[in-house]
């Protein structure tokens, strides 16, 4: 039976022939009629397979877009603003603070945050109170870190300030660096 039914196979349904053992499958179907069940149902349980995977990567998105949508609208309405110019971590704060606004927090819409920008920014994160106490502008200590690998390091002792750079992979995005480097910046209200 092996020996002839690839052909047959092909015939009766060329997607499967590439990965699926047919002989396998349908060696102990009977009939002809019999074997063009099998081969249905198994072409069926790929398809079922395939669209499963689809459901859970969709389920999967609209988990984080549920969780997006909730946070913002939390807020209410928000607003955000992105520099052009360059400056340091405090000044950046500043310039939000004098227009009634801070440095962003960045919660679960790091994905849209990342959006925004293509060069490197600065959030409203640091350490300068107490060495490895990430802290937001609102007081709030950081839950979750959108890290690159390694980071945050503190090189030369000397890193309290977060920058974001959109050119990592997002979700690994954020480094320690000097506050006294200059970036552009990101202010939220
Ligand atoms: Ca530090
Ligand atoms: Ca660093």
């Amino acid at each position: 039976i092996c020996s002839y039914l690839p052909t047959f196979i092909v015939e009766m349904s060329p997607s499967l022939s590439k990965n699926i053992n047919f002989c396998g499958i349908v060696y102990y179907a009977k009939t002809e009629v019999d074997l063009s069940f099998y081969i249905y149902r198994v072409d069926l349980i790929a398809e079922i397979s395939q669209l499963e995977t689809r459901v859970k990567d969709l389920t999967d998105e609209k988990d984080q877009l549920q969780r997006d949508f909730d946070s913002l609208n939390k807020k209410g309405p928000v607003c955000f603003f992105v520099s052009s110019e360059l400056k340091s971590w405090s000044d950046s704060r500043q310039y939000c603070r004098d227009r009634g606004a801070d440095l962003v927090i960045v919660n679960t819409e790091e994905k849209f945050i990342s959006s925004l920008v293509k060069e490197s920014v600065w959030i409203g994160l640091s350490d300068t109170e107490k060495e490895g106490n990430m802290k937001w502008v609102d007081n709030s200590p950081l839950k979750q870190g959108f890290w690159e690998s390694n980071e945050p390091n503190d090189a030369g002792g000397n890193e309290d300030c977060i920058e974001l750079n959109p050119a990592k992979s997002v979700l690994n995005n954020w480094n320690d660096i000097p506050c006294s480097a200059t970036r552009k910046w990101i202010c939220e209200n």
